[in-house]
């Protein structure tokens, strides 16, 4: 079939909408129409240029929400109709990783996903005799694709596509990072650096968790009002302080002894530098630093090894540590039942036309999240 999609040609190149061939899904594999997608930061790491795994030509996205068109064969857990959301993590419940449940990395199909080809080394995309890459198994730049089922979660069938595709990689990774990830317990003292998709969703599953002091970190003063909106209870613009790091101590000193420290910060720009300031904020002895942001081919993280000698502990995340198959379908519902927002982070909705001013609009920091609908 023919179906129109957006297309990275190259890095730092608009993308090119156009028509594109779709080979109909092969055994294990289902079709899928995308009704919406979000545009994530990491959609804008990988058309940069800075994403080692970045292949061109290749079809991005991979925060979206659709209808299952038709199944391949010995496809049994989805059917024609049903809603679903694209897993870039699937969960295939047999792979080690899976059955160890110590991990949400399925290791499945990750050789060929990080190749941009399906499971059976092949693509479904081209363009005549040239093929165009999948990108983190999911392609939902463009209105159909094809996935395997098991990277698929089924979910409510009432929810709305233009909100639920939010779920499909910031929502989840945010909330996830904090309840899976993190595992915040009431009461907790937390610092959020990057207050964009996903840091404003780190602080709605802070809220969630019942943290009590929620420090936001952005450089740019208008994320103080967005992360109030969510839970933050102070603000801080490093650009304002002479010293981040030393401003997020002094800010959370408690106790007899007077030590301070987020007993969780959560990196949430993907600089490496930013990575260093949140592992240093955290608190001696216990603090955790969560390390969400994607950072450049060549980037690398250092600190004093003393910094964990005391007590600090640097983690990371991906896809906030939620199982696909199973964990998205519950988010879903607590969306549906006004558990947690969506609806405000979504700044701008745009045509698949208009798809490269949601990159714009990301570059100059005037969205949290824009929305491609189909
Ligand atoms: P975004 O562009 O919406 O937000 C980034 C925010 O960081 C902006 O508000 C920006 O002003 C702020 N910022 C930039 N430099 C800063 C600095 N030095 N100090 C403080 N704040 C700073 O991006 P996003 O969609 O929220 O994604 C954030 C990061 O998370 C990206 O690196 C993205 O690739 C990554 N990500 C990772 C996962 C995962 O599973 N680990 C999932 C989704 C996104
Ligand atoms: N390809 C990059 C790594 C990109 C990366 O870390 N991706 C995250 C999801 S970001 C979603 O917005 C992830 O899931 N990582 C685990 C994995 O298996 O890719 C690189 O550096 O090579
Ligand atoms: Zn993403």
């Amino acid at each position: 079939m023919k179906t129109r999609a957006a297309v990275a040609v190259g890095a730092g190149k608009p993308l090119e909408v156009m028509e594109v061939d779709l080979e109909g899904p092969r055994a294990g594999e289902v079709l899928v129409e995308i009704k919406a997608t979000g545009i994530c930061h990491t959609d804008e790491f990988t058309l940069s240029g800075a994403d080692p795994e970045g292949i061109f030509p290749a079809i991005l996205g991979h925060e979206g929400a659709g209808v299952v068109v038709d199944v391949g064969p010995g496809v049994e857990s989805l059917k024609k109709g049903d809603h679903v959301i694209p897993l870039y993590t699937p969960e295939c419940r047999q792979c080690p990783s899976c059955l160890s449940q110590k991990t949400n990395l399925c290791t499945a199909i990750r050789a060929t996903q990080g190749q941009g080809l399906m499971p059976d080394g092949t693509s479904r995309f081209s363009i005549g005799k040239d093929k165009i890459h999948h990108y983190m198994g999911c392609s939902t730049f463009s209105n159909f694709t094809v996935l395997p089922e098991i990277a698929l979660a089924k979910v409510h069938p009432d929810a709305p596509f233009d909100k639920i595709c939010y779920i499909g990689c910031g929502v989840t990774t945010g909330i996830g990072a904090v309840i899976n990830t993190a595992k915040v317990e009431i009461g907790a003292t937390a610092a959020v650096f990057g207050l964009g998709g996903i840091g404003l969703n780190v602080i709605q599953g802070l809220r969630l968790a019942g943290a009590d002091r929620i420090i936001g970190v952005d450089l740019n003063n208008d994320k103080k009002a967005w992360g109030e909106k969510f839970g933050m209870t102070h603000f801080v613009n490093p650009t304002q302080v002479d010293d981040v790091v030393a401003e997020i101590v002094n800010m959370t000193k408690r106790g007899a002894d007077q030590i301070g420290g987020a007993d969780y910060t959560f990196d949430c720009t993907g600089n490496v530098k930013v990575m260093r300031q949140a592992l240093e904020s955290a608190h001696r002895g216990w603090g955790e630093s969560i390390v969400i942001g994607v950072a450049g081919a060549g980037q690398e993280i250092s600190t004093r090894p003393f910094q964990l000698v005391t007590g600090r502990t640097w983690k990371g995340t991906a896809f906030g540590g939620a199982r696909g198959r199973t964990d998205v379908p519950k988010i879903v519902d607590w969306y549906m039942d006004g558990k947690i927002q969506i609806d405000p982070m979504i700044t701008h909705t745009l045509t698949l036309d208009e798809i490269n001013t949601g990159f714009d609009l990301m570059h100059k920091g005037e969205s949290i999240r824009s929305v491609v609908v189909y």
